[in-house]
Protein backbone atom coordinates (compact mmCIF):
# COMPACT_ATOMS: atom_id res chain seq x y z
CA UNK A 1 0.00 0.00 0.00
CA UNK A 2 1.09 3.48 -0.81
CA UNK A 3 1.71 5.48 2.19
CA UNK A 4 1.15 9.13 2.15
CA UNK A 5 3.62 11.26 4.79
CA UNK A 6 1.65 13.64 6.80
CA UNK A 7 4.32 16.97 8.37
CA UNK A 8 2.51 17.82 11.77
CA UNK A 9 3.82 21.04 13.95
CA UNK A 10 3.34 20.72 17.20
CA UNK A 11 3.54 24.10 18.88
CA UNK A 12 2.75 25.75 22.12
CA UNK A 13 4.41 27.51 25.68
CA UNK A 14 7.84 26.15 26.80
CA UNK A 15 6.15 23.53 29.77
CA UNK A 16 3.13 22.66 27.96
CA UNK A 17 4.16 19.47 27.47
CA UNK A 18 5.32 19.23 23.46
CA UNK A 19 8.19 17.29 23.37
CA UNK A 20 6.19 14.75 26.46
CA UNK A 21 3.49 14.40 23.66
CA UNK A 22 6.03 13.09 20.81
CA UNK A 23 7.89 10.95 22.93
CA UNK A 24 4.25 9.59 24.01
CA UNK A 25 2.83 9.28 20.51
CA UNK A 26 6.08 8.20 18.36
CA UNK A 27 6.56 4.84 17.47
CA UNK A 28 10.55 5.24 16.54
CA UNK A 29 13.01 6.80 18.96
CA UNK A 30 13.02 10.45 19.07
CA UNK A 31 15.09 13.13 18.02
CA UNK A 32 15.56 15.31 20.85
CA UNK A 33 17.18 18.34 21.47
CA UNK A 34 16.40 18.96 25.56
CA UNK A 35 18.67 20.63 27.54
CA UNK A 36 18.50 22.02 31.56
CA UNK A 37 17.15 25.06 31.45
CA UNK A 38 19.49 27.86 32.83
CA UNK A 39 16.12 29.79 35.22
CA UNK A 40 15.03 26.09 36.50
CA UNK A 41 15.84 22.45 36.98
CA UNK A 42 13.95 21.17 34.30
CA UNK A 43 14.95 20.39 30.73
CA UNK A 44 14.21 22.80 27.63
CA UNK A 45 13.66 22.28 23.91
CA UNK A 46 16.38 24.31 22.13
CA UNK A 47 15.71 23.40 18.23
CA UNK A 48 13.33 20.32 17.60
CA UNK A 49 11.73 17.60 18.47
CA UNK A 50 11.04 14.53 15.49
CA UNK A 51 8.93 11.59 15.82
CA UNK A 52 7.10 9.15 13.74
CA UNK A 53 4.38 7.05 13.76
CA UNK A 54 1.91 5.44 11.35
CA UNK A 55 -1.79 5.86 11.25
CA UNK A 56 -3.91 3.81 8.31
CA UNK A 57 -2.21 4.32 5.42
CA UNK A 58 -0.67 7.47 6.28
CA UNK A 59 3.45 7.73 7.87
CA UNK A 60 3.03 11.18 10.21
CA UNK A 61 6.05 13.17 10.90
CA UNK A 62 5.80 14.91 14.21
CA UNK A 63 7.67 18.43 14.23
CA UNK A 64 8.00 20.10 17.80
CA UNK A 65 8.79 23.38 18.18
CA UNK A 66 10.61 24.97 20.94
CA UNK A 67 8.88 26.88 23.09
CA UNK A 68 10.65 29.78 24.86
CA UNK A 69 10.30 32.77 22.45
CA UNK A 70 14.00 33.67 22.13
CA UNK A 71 14.09 30.20 19.75
CA UNK A 72 11.25 31.89 17.48
CA UNK A 73 13.33 31.94 14.97
CA UNK A 74 13.24 28.11 14.86
CA UNK A 75 8.86 28.27 14.03
CA UNK A 76 8.81 29.32 10.30
CA UNK A 77 11.34 26.47 9.34
CA UNK A 78 9.85 24.24 11.20
CA UNK A 79 5.82 25.48 10.06
CA UNK A 80 7.19 24.70 6.03
CA UNK A 81 5.34 21.72 4.58
CA UNK A 82 2.82 21.60 8.01
CA UNK A 83 -0.61 20.21 7.61
CA UNK A 84 -1.67 20.69 10.59
CA UNK A 85 -1.08 22.46 14.01
CA UNK A 86 -1.35 20.90 17.60
CA UNK A 87 -1.20 23.80 19.87
CA UNK A 88 -0.59 22.54 23.10
CA UNK A 89 -0.99 25.00 26.80
CA UNK A 90 -0.86 23.71 30.18
CA UNK A 91 -4.12 24.12 31.59
CA UNK A 92 -2.55 25.03 35.13
CA UNK A 93 -0.92 28.55 34.75
CA UNK A 94 -3.23 31.08 32.85
CA UNK A 95 -0.10 33.23 32.53
CA UNK A 96 0.86 31.23 29.77
CA UNK A 97 -2.14 31.58 27.82
CA UNK A 98 -0.89 34.99 26.25
CA UNK A 99 2.27 33.40 24.51
CA UNK A 100 -0.10 30.43 23.27
CA UNK A 101 -1.86 33.13 21.79
CA UNK A 102 1.22 35.19 20.21
CA UNK A 103 2.35 31.66 18.82
CA UNK A 104 -0.73 30.33 16.93
CA UNK A 105 -1.02 34.18 15.69
CA UNK A 106 2.45 34.11 14.16
CA UNK A 107 2.13 30.38 12.93
CA UNK A 108 -1.30 30.69 11.49
CA UNK A 109 -0.54 34.31 9.91
CA UNK A 110 1.64 32.25 7.44
CA UNK A 111 0.17 29.31 6.84
CA UNK A 112 -3.67 29.19 8.09
CA UNK A 113 -3.38 25.13 8.48
CA UNK A 114 -5.89 23.38 10.72
CA UNK A 115 -5.64 23.48 14.03
CA UNK A 116 -6.43 21.64 17.31
CA UNK A 117 -5.85 23.37 21.08
CA UNK A 118 -4.69 20.70 23.46
CA UNK A 119 -5.06 21.20 27.12
CA UNK A 120 -2.24 19.99 29.11
CA UNK A 121 -1.96 19.17 33.09
CA UNK A 122 -5.53 17.77 33.89
CA UNK A 123 -4.80 16.38 37.19
CA UNK A 124 -3.58 19.59 38.34
CA UNK A 125 -6.11 20.38 41.35
CA UNK A 126 -7.04 23.86 39.65
CA UNK A 127 -6.59 23.25 35.48
CA UNK A 128 -8.42 25.85 33.91
CA UNK A 129 -11.13 23.91 31.89
CA UNK A 130 -10.33 23.48 28.04
CA UNK A 131 -13.85 25.33 26.63
CA UNK A 132 -12.37 28.05 28.80
CA UNK A 133 -9.48 28.21 27.85
CA UNK A 134 -10.24 28.15 23.75
CA UNK A 135 -12.60 30.84 24.32
CA UNK A 136 -9.92 32.78 26.01
CA UNK A 137 -7.29 32.28 23.19
CA UNK A 138 -10.80 33.34 20.86
CA UNK A 139 -10.44 29.33 19.44
CA UNK A 140 -13.19 27.26 18.64
CA UNK A 141 -14.32 25.52 22.17
CA UNK A 142 -15.08 22.31 19.28
CA UNK A 143 -11.50 21.89 18.36
CA UNK A 144 -10.15 21.59 22.22
CA UNK A 145 -9.29 18.87 23.65
CA UNK A 146 -8.30 18.47 27.32
CA UNK A 147 -4.97 16.15 26.98
CA UNK A 148 -2.47 14.02 29.46
CA UNK A 149 0.51 14.08 27.11
CA UNK A 150 1.75 11.86 28.85
CA UNK A 151 -0.75 8.53 28.10
CA UNK A 152 -0.67 7.42 24.69
CA UNK A 153 -4.69 6.64 24.60
CA UNK A 154 -4.81 10.80 24.95
CA UNK A 155 -2.49 11.73 23.07
CA UNK A 156 -3.76 9.68 20.45
CA UNK A 157 -7.44 11.47 20.55
CA UNK A 158 -5.52 14.73 20.53
CA UNK A 159 -4.10 13.67 16.92
CA UNK A 160 -6.96 11.74 15.63
CA UNK A 161 -9.31 15.23 15.79
CA UNK A 162 -6.28 17.22 13.91
CA UNK A 163 -6.51 14.30 11.09
CA UNK A 164 -10.30 14.62 10.85
CA UNK A 165 -9.94 18.42 10.24
CA UNK A 166 -6.56 17.71 8.01
CA UNK A 167 -8.45 15.17 5.71
CA UNK A 168 -11.63 17.01 5.80
CA UNK A 169 -9.05 20.18 4.74
N1 LIG B 1 0.97 15.67 34.73
C1 LIG B 1 1.31 16.02 33.48
N2 LIG B 1 2.58 16.36 33.25
C2 LIG B 1 2.90 16.73 32.00
C3 LIG B 1 1.94 16.77 30.94
N3 LIG B 1 2.57 17.21 29.83
C4 LIG B 1 3.85 17.42 30.17
N4 LIG B 1 4.06 17.14 31.46
C5 LIG B 1 5.31 17.33 32.22
O1 LIG B 1 5.64 18.72 32.13
C6 LIG B 1 7.05 18.90 32.00
C7 LIG B 1 7.39 19.72 30.76
O2 LIG B 1 7.01 18.96 29.60
P1 LIG B 1 7.79 19.10 28.20
O3 LIG B 1 7.18 18.07 27.30
O4 LIG B 1 9.25 19.11 28.37
O5 LIG B 1 7.32 20.56 27.75
P2 LIG B 1 7.65 21.33 26.38
O6 LIG B 1 6.36 21.87 25.90
O7 LIG B 1 8.38 20.44 25.45
O8 LIG B 1 8.58 22.53 26.87
P3 LIG B 1 9.73 23.34 26.05
O9 LIG B 1 10.62 22.35 25.37
O10 LIG B 1 10.45 24.14 27.11
O11 LIG B 1 9.04 24.25 25.08
C8 LIG B 1 7.65 17.50 32.01
O12 LIG B 1 8.07 17.22 33.32
C9 LIG B 1 6.50 16.59 31.62
O13 LIG B 1 6.60 15.30 32.16
C10 LIG B 1 0.59 16.40 31.24
O14 LIG B 1 -0.33 16.42 30.40
N5 LIG B 1 0.33 16.03 32.54
MG1 LIG C 1 10.20 20.54 24.56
Amino acid sequence: MNETAIKILVAGPSGAGKTTLIQTLSQSPVVNTDVRSSTGNRLTTVAMDFGQLRLDQYAIHLFGAPGQERFDFTWEILLDGSLGLLLLVSGKDATHFPQARRIYDYLLSRNPIPLVLGVTHQDHPNCWDCKEVASYLDLDPAAAVPIDATKLESATELLVRLFELVERA
